[in-house]
């Protein structure tokens, strides 16, 4: 749904850059051979040719189209190259292009505020950085900069800028367009990419504008050609508009463009779609939107899908798991290698499936998407996916005993947070002990008795974001969007966790993992107080069928937040937001703590006996920061 938000009153520089052909050239970047001659990039297919998925610009002008397959533009251009997209685990391998896209990421990214939206775009906020190339600029010698840039364009942006009636928006807007044209020069000039933007006041019209002159071109959009813009710009082109949305618009209350919705009242417009949606068509009418740039370099989620057109479906069981069994590999890897180089983690493992039954009754009922927490290391991955999707063929089949088939996949893991500060040196001492493409979550076995596997509403109201953050399987992600996303689980009752800790200690594992797996150890205590933060941040809905959630909510109110005791038991008592773990030392054996680093050692040591007072606060001691739950807002 869409968020009316209204515009800041300062008026803002919003740019939005978006990589042409971005596939066709990076193959071209790859291979020099390939410029200037029609090409274009094909997802691997034996089926016609396979389906196109970027198409460069010298063979637009013979009419290929992404939506053609690569029999069709040959038979319509017949020196097309087709270059097939990277394949691995039988499927495309995006990793070429992400990490061009991050190249040129980094290079716009200098000037203000960046935000990621896809493999191929950005936006940038360059209001701070236009303000101050207008204070330190003035106007009259803007026409000095990039003179060796100089072209009818830039010409046209400075004649603009020198206008008598131009404002200081305007002025600011000009800043920002020059800031944009010296950004893309040099992401030529280090990459090899061309691209093109949009500059404006907020970011819907920055889009909109990024599109208007493509290849290697750029757009400006004032204050003042906001209504020409929109009187002709077809409802359905309006981000947000392509769906059920901009359908009704047009059959509802015949607006083709959105210009046309000047003449509704925001009542009028509230009404038919509510407060929420109703405001916020009222403010896009007059090219109002308040969104901001999210300073974000990284992708939101992590996605991988598959299809399966016509006969390539699949039909059985053992099909689907060898190919849920592939992406969560190719998940697992991306997930891990966001952890290692970014230290950010990944709470939510989504499944979304586009499924058909054989003579089926009703045929518009749509595969469910299912999600849960999300357990780190493969093997967990794919079994938890596997069990998600048996949950959703169960509901999708319902009581039918009828023959089905899969036509896509995908696997996302989504609700991706920073690790909190000083968790480094735990992090780094599990990650180096366990054996390879496994960490933190895989420290323990517990995971498949603690962890409440919960519905996600945020996930569905996200879900359109999880496949087009990356692999652009853009028809994938809304159908995924529209899907229903709900629990394969019943929630477990969380435990409380009190000061009563397990009294055994099994002193024949020596290391410390089996140690922290101990079903009845301090740590296993510990992590699940860990879990439990990591589910808090991950469903800010907090499990509404999980009793404990009432339970926990009245422990807040009763003992407030962070607060850390050693009681006179010599045990030590972590309460955070109502949770509270208690760690004895006489159940650490001595030797499995002499196993942990230095660091490590230290800081546990300290829990026990601190240095000076033993009520005081430790906000600041790393792994304590880590382990304790997070505060709700
Ligand atoms: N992509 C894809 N499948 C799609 C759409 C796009 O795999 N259905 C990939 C290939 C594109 C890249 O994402 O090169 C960026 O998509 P864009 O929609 O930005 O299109 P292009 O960059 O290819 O072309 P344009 O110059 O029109 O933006």
């Amino acid at each position: 749904m869409p968020i009316a938000r209204p515009e800041p009153q300062n008026a803002r520089v919003i740019a939005h850059v978006d990589m042409d052909c971005f596939y066709v050239q990076v193959e071209q970047r790859k291979n020099p051979d390939l410029r200037g001659l029609p090409t274009a990039v094909v997802q691997y297919n034996s089926w016609k040719g396979g389906g196109l998925i970027a198409v460069g610009y010298e063979a637009r002008k013979f009419g290929v189209k992404r939506s053609m397959r690569g029999d069709e533009a040959k038979r319509i251009c017949p020196n097309i190259q087709l270059i097939q997209v990277p394949v691995a685990r039988g499927k495309a391998d995006l990793n070429l292009y992400r990490n061009a896209g991050s190249e040129v990421v980094s290079i716009l990214a200098t000037k203000g505020r960046c935000e990621r939206a896809s493999i191929d775009e950005v936006y940038l906020d360059l209001t701070d950085a236009a303000e101050m190339m207008l204070s330190e600029t003035p106007p009259e010698v803007l026409e000095e900069i990039d003179e060796e840039e100089g072209n009818e364009r830039e010409e046209n942006v400075r004649e603009w800028l020198r206008r008598s009636d131009a404002d200081h928006q305007d002025k600011l807007l000009a800043c920002g367009a020059i800031i944009v044209a010296q950004l893309r020069m040099k992401a030529l000039y280090e990459t090899k990419f061309t691209c093109s933007a949009g500059i404006a006041h907020n970011k819907m019209l920055a889009k909109l504008a990024s599109a208007m002159h493509k290849p290697a071109q750029q757009t400006v959009v004032p204050s003042s050609s906001v209504k020409d813009l929109l009187a002709s710009l077809p409802v359905k082109k309006m981000k947000q508009l392509g769906g059920k949305l901009g359908s009704s618009l047009q059959t509802d209350l015949g607006v083709n463009n959105v210009g046309d919705l000047l003449q509704f009242s925001q009542e009028k417009l509230q009404e038919h779609y509510g407060v929420n949606t109703g405001t916020w068509l009222w403010n896009i009418s007059r090219g109002i939107s308040g969104d901001a740039v999210v300073d974000r370099l990284l992708p939101k989620s992590h996605g991988c899908g598959k299809t399966f057109p016509g006969p390539q479906a699949l039909k059985t069981i053992a099909s689907v798991e060898n190919w849920v069994n592939q992406l969560c590999d190719e998940l697992s890897e991306r997930i891990q290698s966001d952890l290692d180089q970014n230290r950010r983690i990944a709470h939510t493992l989504t499944l979304h499936a586009r499924a058909f039954k054989e003579n089926d009754m009703e045929p518009q009922r749509k595969f469910p998407s299912k999600s849960c927490p999300l357990r780190y290391g493969t093997t967990k991955i794919q079994e938890d996916a596997v069990k998600l999707f048996d949950s959703g063929l169960r509901d999708f089949l319902g009581s039918q005993h009828v023959g089905w088939g899969i036509t896509s996949l995908s696997i996302a893991a989504s609700k991706i947070s920073d690790l909190p500060q000083g968790t480094c040196s735990i992090l780094k001492f599990l990650q180096g002990k366990i054996p390879s493409s496994t960490s933190l979550s895989d420290a323990g076995e517990f995971h498949k008795e603690s962890l409440p596997l919960s519905s996600t509403d945020d996930v569905q109201s996200k879900g359109c974001t999880v496949m087009d953050e990356e692999v652009k399987h853009k028809e994938l992600a809304s159908e995924a969007a529209s899907n229903d996303i709900d629990t394969i689980f019943q929630a477990k009752p969380l435990k409380r966790i009190g000061s009563s800790v397990g009294k055994t200690k099994d002193v024949r594992k020596s290391s410390i993992l089996k140690f922290f797996q101990s079903s009845n150890s301090s740590f296993h205590t510990m992590n699940k107080a860990c879990e439990r933060s990591s589910l808090d941040q991950a469903s800010s809905s907090s499990f509404p069928e999980c009793e404990e959630h009432s339970d926990l909510e009245q422990i807040d109110e009763q003992v407030g937040f962070s607060e850390d005791r050693i009681d006179s038991d010599g045990h030590h008592n972590q309460t955070r937001n109502g949770y509270t773990w208690g760690i004895n030392m006489e159940n650490i054996d001595p030797s499995v703590l002499d196993e942990l680093p230095m660091e490590i050692q230290r800081e546990i040591r300290e829990w026990f006996h601190p240095p000076k007072r033993a009520n005081t606060s430790r906000k600041g001691s790393s792994i304590v920061h880590y382990f304790s739950p997070v505060k709700k807002g």
